[in-house]
């Protein structure tokens, strides 16, 4: 069977986000990353990019080269949230969807001929979909692997399509810097240009025995890719084991309140969590550190799966109790595991209710990030 692999890639996926939510940003310089001092570059809009802003370029270099542009911390909780609803559309498409990050995922459409005889129309329906019902631009990229359906949504960036039809691969790859290769990192880049070999379609007809002599076994896969050869499968993502949150203290905990005030909010990050994945779970398991660096963790199994904060809450505060603590705490940790796709069911006479609270909460969460609604007891 005719293997095809799609790759999807948001293009500039935090700042093209900030510009749809703050349309006075369109045709702007957006840069979002580490405001301080010592922060990085996250992404640029493409108009940043003119500029020479690229990600993971120390912000102050990137303020030298764009004064003009608009700096945001950016927010992870809305990106999450845009990823779960991007990656849900491309499910639509495809049983084999693997998510490489939040914003590019591949899928597998092998033997769908009946379903999407034409491949480069399914790109566009998978863009059409993004943008009407996202607002966002995907990039799409499609071929006979993982490695050139990459390459492909790579090369037409931004707003790209492109189909690589497996007898022009060899042809595309060619000229390209052996770099473009997955793999090839600053040091095996260094070692094939001592053979002579600085492009991609140099890699593919240099002697094998040679390039092993030099690389190892790495070579084989290195040749492989060069000539458009990657077997690599899609691999659909595997359900989360468990889902949790541990934090260290500045320093140690003794006060009963403030242990309590700790394990709440722990409990509420890995309840937004749970929800915003689309999970609950029957195990609650609790982690305490202490100063001497001694460790326990403490379980419990629950007749129903749950994600509501209140009920990880309780159920870790009782597993809390059940122990002495005799030293100060150093770090404490909820996780909840034996997961199940889905929301807490009707545990509770308003269940119904209260998990239309929490949709409320998440989306407040979502749209202005995880620490905008808190218990009151949490403001000290
Ligand atoms: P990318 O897909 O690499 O970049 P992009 O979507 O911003 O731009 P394009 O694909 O059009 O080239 O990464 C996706 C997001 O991941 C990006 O918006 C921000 C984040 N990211 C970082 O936080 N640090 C990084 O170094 C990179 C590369 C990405
Ligand atoms: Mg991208």
């Amino acid at each position: 069977m005719e293997r095809w692999v799609v790759h999807v890639d948001m293009d500039a996926f935090y700042a093209a986000i900030e510009q749809r939510d703050q349309p006075d940003l369109q045709g702007k310089p957006v840069i979002v990353g580490g405001l301080s001092n010592r922060g990085v570059v996250a992404t640029a809009s493409y108009e940043a990019r003119k500029f020479g802003v690229r990600s993971a370029m120390p912000m102050s270099e990137a303020r030298r080269r764009c004064p003009q542009g608009v700096f945001l911390s950016g927010n992870h909780a809305r990106y999450h949230e845009v990823s779960r609803q991007i990656m849900a559309i491309l499910a639509d498409f495809s049983p084999l969807v693997e998510p490489l990050s939040l914003d590019e995922a591949f899928l597998d459409v092998s033997g769908m001929e009946l379903i999407y005889p034409d491949l480069e129309d399914l790109g566009r329906q998978v863009k059409g979909r993004i943008k009407q019902e996202v607002g966002l631009i995907a990039s799409v990229g499609i071929a006979a692997n993982k490695f050139l359906a990459k390459l492909a949504s790579d090369l037409r960036k931004p707003d790209g399509l492109l189909l690589i039809p497996p007898e022009q691969a060899a042809a595309v790859l060619a000229p390209m810097p052996v770099s473009r290769i997955w793999g090839v990192g600053a040091a095996t880049q260094q070692e094939l240009r001592r053979l002579g070999v600085e492009t991609v379609g140099q890699l593919a007809a240099a002697d094998l025995s040679l390039l092993v002599k030099r690389l190892g076994n790495a070579a084989y896969t290195l040749q492989a890719l060069a000539t458009g050869q990657d077997e690599r499968p899609v691999v659909p993502e595997r359900p989360p084991q468990s889902i949790g949150k541990e934090l260290t203290f500045s320093t140690d905990l003794f006060v009963e309140d403030e242990i309590q005030a700790e394990l709440l909010s722990l409990a509420e990050k890995v309840g937004w969590r749970l929800r915003s994945l689309g999970y609950s779970g029957r195990t609650v398991t609790i982690k305490v550190r202490y100063a001497s660096f001694r460790t326990i963790t403490r379980s419990r199994t629950l007749a129903e799966a749950i994600n509501f904060d209140d009920v990880i809450y309780q159920t870790a505060q009782q597993l809390f109790a059940q122990s002495n603590h005799p030293e100060g705490i150093r770090l404490l940790g909820i996780t909840v595991s034996h997961l199940q796709p889905g929301d807490q069911l009707g545990l509770f006479d308003d269940g119904a209710k209260r998990r239309a609270l929490y949709q409320k909460v998440d989306e407040l969460k979502a749209r202005f990030g995880e620490d905008i609604i808190t218990k009151a007891k949490l403001i000290r």
